[in-house]
């Protein structure tokens, strides 16, 4: 049901105009830089914009009466085939303004449903943008019915009109829980996975941050992925999991992951969730900041935000300052490293600092594990398996009355060794 933007041939790129509202004269530069964006990586041509700072929406149309003529005359000037507004409408909204302007009119949350809708690429990926689309269409739907009940309703329309809305308004809450029982059915799989891996003492790492921020990039110097980095928005969409060895025989799994936006809509965030799941069940964060950006600030609060909303911002994390090849105020960020707690400059593209941050990681990992020395008995030797399955260990010995392990293990298998510690 994806409505795509996309045009085969590129001759023919469907030309947007696009409408900012956003109150905060500050914002301005991050809003458009932005939106263009979304714009060009839906496929889009940008035909001309408008702004009206809007602080509190209008019901029927979102912009002002006055404003609406404006855009009509510029749309048709500029030759738009649709209008973009960076902002979420109703569906009356839609409806009224489309009738006005007389172009398509899509909201932001559209626009980014649809750029999601061409990028998933795995079952999960295309159930969950299914999952968001008819969220989206759901309330809207009704709104729709509601005004031509509305204008057309009493005696005589009644019947049609309801038994239309009531089988489409079915149809697409039993397309809803179809794909709920089929996302729960993935999201069972990856849980199972993820419990699998839980038994090794390796962390879990999990890649996030602003879209565009370098977390591909990153994750691809890392795990020598071939993950599509792109500068366009929401380049990934499906995670990916690699495991990633230490030199000192220590190990953690990274996941790359989709990336956040400012006011990321909040369906997309809850189809989203499984997806970020991966976030959630993280032993550490790497925060990406593409501190090349100017608004990079704007793009941090934004993510703490998102990360609020997901429950995880009780996870220890890595602020990852990144793309600093491509800063000029080297002095500036050197200040900004002492300030922040926890924080590393590199450059995924270049590759430097990357050493850093793995050191850093590292520091994180050994102190997870906890140090056990052990004579273990011949009869438990099973025990003493395991420790190379759940930890590191750093000697072992075939003495005379049991096993002698000195290793760093999980809490959990610490704890099955604590009978027979031994201190030497
Ligand atoms: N100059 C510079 N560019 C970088 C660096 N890291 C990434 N980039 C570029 O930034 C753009 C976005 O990189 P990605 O790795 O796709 O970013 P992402 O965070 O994975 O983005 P999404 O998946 O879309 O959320 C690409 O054009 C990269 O080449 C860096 O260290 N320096
Ligand atoms: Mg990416």
């Amino acid at each position: 049901m994806s409505q795509k933007l996309h045009q085969v041939n590129t001759e023919e790129k469907e030309r947007l105009f696009l409408v900012y509202v956003n109150p905060d004269e500050g914002e301005d530069s991050l809003v458009e830089q932005e939106l263009e964006g979304l714009a060009d990586a839906a496929g889009g041509e940008i035909a001309g914009s408008l702004r009206q700072r809007v602080e509190r929406p209008t019901k029927g149309t979102y912009i002002g009466s006055g404003k609406v003529i404006e855009l009509e005359a510029a749309a048709a000037e500029t030759q738009a085939d649709s209008v973009v507004f960076d902002c979420e409408l109703s569906g009356i909204q839609i409806r009224n303004l489309e009738e006005a302007v007389k172009k398509r009119v899509i909201d932001r949350t559209q626009l980014i449903l649809d750029i999601f809708a061409g990028r998933a690429r795995t079952r999960e990926g295309r159930l969950q943008v299914e999952l968001a689309q008819y969220s989206y269409m759901m309330p809207r739907l009704m709104s729709v019915y509601t005004k031509f009940e509305r204008q057309r309703g009493g005696i005589g329309m009644r019947g049609p009109g309801e038994t239309k809305l009531e089988s489409d308004r079915r149809m697409v809450r039993d397309r809803i829980s179809k794909l709920k029982e089929e996302i729960e059915q993935v999201k069972r799989h990856r849980r199972l996975q993820r419990e699998s891996r839980r038994q090794l003492p390796h962390p879990f790492v999990a890649i996030v941050g602003y879209t565009s921020a370098g977390k591909s990039t990153l994750m691809n110097r890392i795990c020598d992925t071939d993950l599509l980095a792109d500068a366009m928005p929401f380049a990934t969409l499906d995670p990916t999991t690699r495991k990633v060895d230490l030199p000192d025989g220590d190990a953690f799994f990274l996941s790359d992951t989709v990336g956040f936006i400012r006011n990321l809509p909040t369906l997309l965030v809850a189809a989203f969730r499984g997806t970020l799941e991966e976030v959630g069940a993280s032993d550490l964060l790497l925060h990406v900041v593409d501190v090349s950006h100017p608004e990079w600030e704007a793009q941090v609060d934004a993510v703490h935000e998102t990360i609020e909303e997901l429950q995880a911002d009780d996870i220890p994390t890595i602020t990852v300052f990144n793309k600093v090849d491509a800063l000029d105020d080297r002095p500036a960020l050197t200040a900004l490293i002492a300030e922040w707690p926890n924080a590393v400059a590199i450059s995924a593209a270049t590759g430097e600092g990357v050493p850093d941050l793995l050191e850093a990681i590292r520091k994180h990992l050994t102190g997870r594990l906890l140090r056990i020395q052990a004579l273990v008995p011949y009869a438990d030797a099973q025990l003493a398996e395991n420790a190379h399955r759940y930890g590191r260990v750093d000697a072992k010995d075939y003495r005379e009355d049991g096993i002698y392990l000195d290793a760093w293990l999980t809490a959990d298998q610490a704890g099955r060794l604590q009978p027979y510690a031994v201190s030497e």
